[in-house]
This record gives structure tokens, sequence and C-alpha cells, in this order.
């Protein structure tokens, strides 16, 4: 009788909440692929992406949304342990602060690389988190990745160990099941329908600041931001669009700009390409090169 009546509030909750929802944090290295992957499980370009490392700047939520329920993944700036610099230092507190307060973790790691600094710290973190763990080893669809056997010898210490590829999305099914299986029962977490808790003018100027990360090179793209001061649709139909390129000092302004405004036109031309084809329409690009020493402060 006692089994009976402690039963039935349950199986009462199972019927109306039957959904699964939670956060999980991609966390893992510079450049191993962290926001590629959190591009290819949304099914959209949120985050920027380069070959170069510590592209991701701050947290960006995407949102899976799925008939077992909503997967909100958190891509995170790249860990890096080899500069003491300003940007570094405000990159991982982001990277580390985005582990607190979430469902399971999702390491990324890259098997075309010998394990680094960076990976032993990483998994000197995560054996002190009781958090589900999964390791993703990103990059599969690389010849023969040299380093993939040194990596499956650290499986240990996950619930879960999965190789996927975040470029061609190889495998990806397989990380949102074992996901879900980590996952509780809840409310959920984001408007049917929505993917990012990313404004459109910061996303703009992400996008605008990809652009430039490919497009410079050495220390220039870590010396700039981009904000987006003006979106309006005119009448015409065309998105309109003010942004402004803040770099550090007047020697990389002249930089960016290049000879002749050669550089600066090149980057509009191809942050317009982009910034259309993500709107679907015809848009107007007004791209200014300022001077800011103190760009770097409006960073967490
Ligand atoms: N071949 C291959 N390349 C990949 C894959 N995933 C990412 N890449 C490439 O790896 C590079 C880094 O990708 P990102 O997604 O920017 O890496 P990230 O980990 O977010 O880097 P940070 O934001 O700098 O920490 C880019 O050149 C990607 O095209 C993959 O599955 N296969
Ligand atoms: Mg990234």
């Amino acid at each position: 009788m006692m089994y009976q009546v402690s039963c039935i509030p349950y199986m009462i909750k199972t019927a109306i909440t039957s959904m699964k929802t939670g956060f999980v944090t991609i966390f893992g290295r510079s450049n191993v692929g962290k926001s590629t992957l959190l591009n290819s499980l949304v099914g959209t370009k949120l985050a920027i992406t380069s070959p170069k490392p510590q592209t991701t700047r701050q947290q960006i939520q995407g949102v899976v949304h799925d008939p077992r329920g909503q997967i909100v993944f958190v891509d995170t700036p790249g860990i890096f342990t080899s500069s003491r610099d300003r940007l570094s230092k405000s990159l991982n507190a982001s990277a580390e602060a985005a582990l607190k307060d979430i469902d399971v973790i999702v390491h990324v790691v890259d098997p075309t690389r010998a394990i680094g600094p960076e990976d032993k710290r990483i998994f000197s973190i995560l054996d002190k988190i009781s958090t589900p763990k999964i390791m993703v080893i990103n990059k599969m669809d690389m010849y023969k990745p040299t380093y993939l056997p040194f990596f499956e010898q650290e499986g240990e210490r996950y619930n879960a160990v999965i190789k996927l590829s975040g470029k061609t999305g190889a495998h990806t099914g397989t990380l949102v099941n074992t996901i879900f299986e980590h996952l509780h029962e809840g409310q959920p977490l984001y408007a049917e329908g929505q993917l990012t808790n990313m404004d459109q003018k910061f996303w703009f100027a992400e996008l605008i600041r990809e652009k430039l990360f490919l497009r410079l090179h050495d220390e220039v793209p870590y010396i700039l931001t981009v904000v987006v001061d003006e979106i309006t649709q005119r009448d015409n139909g065309m998105l309109y669009l003010q942004a402004r390129i803040l770099v550090s000092s007047e020697r990389y302004k002249r930089i960016v700009i290049g000879q002749g405004g050669r550089g600066i036109k090149e980057i509009g031309q191809s942050a317009r390409r982009e910034l259309e084809q993500v709107t679907a329409g015809k848009v107007y690009l007004d791209l200014t090169v300022e001077t800011d020493p103190h760009w770097m402060q409006t960073l967490a």
C-alpha cells in the first residue's frame, strides 16, 4: 500500500513533463574545433571559426531542439597556457566559468596534435569535477590522426568517448544521444525554435570579426574588436549596418586599412557577402576603423 501511494506522484510528474533539458559546456584547448562543432550540432553558423587560435572570446549558447527535449550548448574560448597576456587570462577565466552549474561537460580534443600542456591542465580541472564528462575526439575526417591512441588512453577519465567530425557532421548524432542519457527531466530553457542567446548586433559583429581573423596575420587579429552600432531595415529592402573596428593603436589602424584603403575594402566586401548570406537579403555595410586603446577592458 505504502509503495503504491509514493509511486503515484512520480507517475503523474512523468506524464506531464516528459522533456529532458540541460546545459552542456563545450570545453577544450584552442583550435580543436569547438565552435565548428557547435555550429554543426545546431545546424546554423552561430559561432565564428578560424584556423587561428583564440578565435572565440565570449561564451555563446546554441540550442538543439529535439523530440526528446532541449540541449543548450555553451561554446567557450579555448584554454591557453603559453601566454600570460591580458586577453589569454580573460579567455581562460571565461572558459572555466562556463563549467559551473551545468549538466554535462564535452571536452573536445584534436587527435592530429600531441597532448599538450593545455590538455593536461584540462584533465586536472575535469578530474576535480563530478559532472558527467564526455571526451569528443574531433577531426576524425582527417587521414590517420597520429595522436588518436594517446587520447584514447585517457578515456577512463570520462563517462564516454565519442569520435566524430564537427566539419562533416559525422557521428554528431551519437554525441546528442549520449548527452540525452545524462540529462534529467525539466522545463524548456528556450522558446520553441530559438537557437541562441546572442543579440543580432553581437552576432553580426562576430561575423565581421571572423573576416578580420581570416585575413590579418600575426598579432593583428588579437589587438582588435568589432562593434555594430546600428542595424536598420531601409525602405528599399536593404539592411543598413554601421560597424566600427576598434584597434589598440594608430600603427595597427594603418595595417587594417592597408595601402590605399585596399585592406579595409576587401574585409568589408567579404563581411558584406557573409552578412547577405545569413540574412538572405541585400546589405549595405558602413565599416570604419578607430583607435581605442581601452577596448579590451570591455571583455569580462
Ligand atoms: N578537418 C577538420 N577540421 C576541423 C574540424 N573541426 C574544426 N576544424 C578546423 O579547425 C580550425 C579551428 O576550428 P574552430 O571551430 O575555430 O576551433 P575552436 O576550438 O572553436 O577554436 P578557439 O575558438 O580559437 O578556441 C578551423 O580551421 C576549422 O575549420 C573537423 O572536424 N575536421
Ligand atoms: Mg571557437
